[in-house]
């Protein structure tokens, strides 16, 4: 009988162990699969964030999206250069004098001109320079991509050469947003709109 106890109780020892081993393995198991579920996520979470920062991909802070990002150089600082001093600052970040070969940009650009202060003085001293010019045919006007000028967006009276020595462009804030450009000396000081293109 005795004997018969014994057994009884090894066997149910043997059960219980039996019993543990696989509940161990099936939280194994489970663990298994909640390991894979995460490295999945991981995944998927890894791929959204190249999405998001292809998407991201806009302009440095202080510049203004339309295809391109666009610097205006500050009012704050007040600071004006001549068309050629005023280039090589936008060189300096990768950028060139803007080219506003289309309505749509020069409505993108007259609406920020029109959004910035006043700034006191004759208006001719306040405007921006852009990359366009005369300077190899007289009346012949070039952007800075090679390209002829088709559409401008000229002031009344203007481009007029004034005194054979105006052969730089310059865009101004004004109120009719399609005429707001107007030739100047190049050696004059003015504030400048940069453009650099959007990272591929
Ligand atoms: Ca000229
Ligand atoms: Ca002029």
């Amino acid at each position: 009988m005795k004997v018969q106890t014994n057994f009884q109780e090894a066997v149910s020892i043997k059960d219980a162990m039996q019993r543990e081993r696989d509940r161990d393995r099936l939280e194994k198991e489970h663990l298994q699969r909640q390991k894979e579920a995460l490295v999945n996520e991981e995944a998927k979470l890894q791929s959204r964030i190249t999405v998001l920062e292809k998407s991201c991909e806009r302009c440095p802070v202080g510049w203004e999206l339309l295809h391109s990002c666009y610097f205006f150089s500050s009012t704050e600082t007040g600071q004006k250069l001549s068309w050629h001093r005023s280039r090589e600052e936008c060189k300096k970040t990768g950028a060139d004098l803007a080219v506003i070969d289309s309505q749509e940009k020069q409505e993108f650009i007259s609406r920020i001109l029109n959004g910035k202060r006043t700034s006191p003085g004759y208006w001719f001293t306040a405007g921006y320079w852009i990359g366009l010019r005369d300077v190899k045919t007289e009346g012949v006007w070039k952007w800075l991509n090679g390209t002829e000028l088709t559409e401008g967006f000229w002031m009344e009276g203007e481009p007029n050469d004034d005194i054979s020595k105006e052969d730089c462009a310059a865009t101004f804030r004004k109120e009719n947003p399609l005429m707001t450009w107007n030739d100047a000396p190049c050696d004059h000081t003015l504030k400048w709109i940069c453009e650099r293109k959007l990272q591929p």
